[in-house]
């Protein structure tokens, strides 16, 4: 009910009484006044005025799952929002939801995390209200072999959706990172539970900074923000919603016609291609010329010998 007052009060933009809401939802005066006070308590500025109704002045900057539906135009995904104020990590939510049966299509989001994760126990500083941080429980008919490629499928969404919504051109590095001018604006971190031949889940944790100003100084080189790039402050749920859509595109488009069909928009936002680059695979130290990514998405990399390496995971480095 809540939701619809809210609705309500949006397509009006202009004053409207508690007899035509009362009229049109079926509620009592009581209890649109009851719901408004609580629309109120979650930051939306609404006006009462007693002879002409109720007016909405503003709109919170929050995460709020009504706010974020509104612009989500998928069959499947993000119709289950569930949001938190602060929590230690979206990723372990998701995984608590999804080890409880929760669908795939399900995504957690947070104002902050207090244990934000990034690769190999990385830690990812997820202040509270100026970034994205969200995780989607997906189930996709794969062997887990081919897990890895859903980072690349995001990181492509992702750059889809801010080249939509912003002047700014990102670039992927390969595997996890969206960058702008070298400096870091996301990352995703894919975790999933399987067997040896099949995936049960597998959690796509997607971190972005959206109107960040300062980072601290453990970062303040490698990372920016969509705001520092841009210079304007950004809606984030409109970005959470572009983000979906683009996401369910490349994920379907991926399950019905296979990796080659993004393999093209993935190579068109790579910033390794035919560049320098040393690539730590945590058990080797890989120094060549990145020149292509494969038909399974791994980076190949052309050593000092004119060898082909093809690398699976690691962390890349960008010589010039
Ligand atoms: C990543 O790891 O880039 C994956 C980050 C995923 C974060 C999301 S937020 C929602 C979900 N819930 C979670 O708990 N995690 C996911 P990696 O490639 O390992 O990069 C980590 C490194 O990036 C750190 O060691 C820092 O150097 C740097 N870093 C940390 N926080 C950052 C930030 N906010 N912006 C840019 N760089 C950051």
């Amino acid at each position: 009910m809540k939701e619809k007052i809210l609705q309500l009060l949006k397509d009006s933009q202009e004053y409207i009484s508690g007899e035509e809401i009362s009229n049109i939802l079926g509620v009592s005066r009581t209890a649109i006044w009851k719901h408004i006070n609580a629309l109120k308590g979650e930051g939306y500025l609404i006006e009462s005025q007693t002879k002409l109704g109720y007016r909405l002045i503003k709109t919170p900057d929050r995460l709020y799952p009504a706010e974020i539906s509104g612009y989500l135009k998928t069959k499947w995904l993000g119709h289950n929002l569930v949001y938190n104020e602060t929590i230690d990590s979206t990723n372990r939510i998701a995984r608590e939801l999804a080890e409880a049966g929760g669908d795939a299509g399900t995504v957690v989001l947070a104002e902050q995390q207090t244990a934000g994760r990034g690769r190999l126990g990385r830690q990812w500083h997820s202040p509270f209200g100026t970034g994205i941080w969200m995780s989607l429980i997906l189930k996709p008919q794969i062997s887990p072999e081919d897990a890895p490629k859903i980072t690349l499928v995001t990181a492509v969404a992702v750059a889809q959706a801010f080249k939509e919504l912003t002047d700014l051109q990102p670039g992927i590095k390969w595997p996890n990172d969206i960058l702008f001018q070298g400096k870091k604006a996301c990352g995703v971190l894919t975790e999933l539970k399987a067997d040896m031949d099949c995936i049960h889940y597998v959690i796509a944790g997607i971190g972005i900074n959206v109107n960040d100003e300062i980072f601290p100084e453990e970062i303040q080189q490698i990372a920016t923000s969509l705001r520092i790039e841009s210079g304007s402050i950004l809606e984030r749920t409109k970005i959470v919603g572009a983000i979906l859509n683009n996401i369910e595109h490349y994920y379907e488009l991926w399950q019905q016609e296979g990796f080659e069909s993004i393999r093209d928009t993935w190579k068109k936002y790579s910033i390794n291609l035919n560049r320098e680059v040393t690539i730590n695979t945590l058990k080797d130290i890989i120094h060549g010329v990145a020149v292509d990514i494969d038909e399974d998405g791994l980076l190949l990399v052309k050593d000092a010998q004119g060898l082909i390496q093809r690398i699976t995971a690691g962390d890349v480095s960008l010589r010039r």
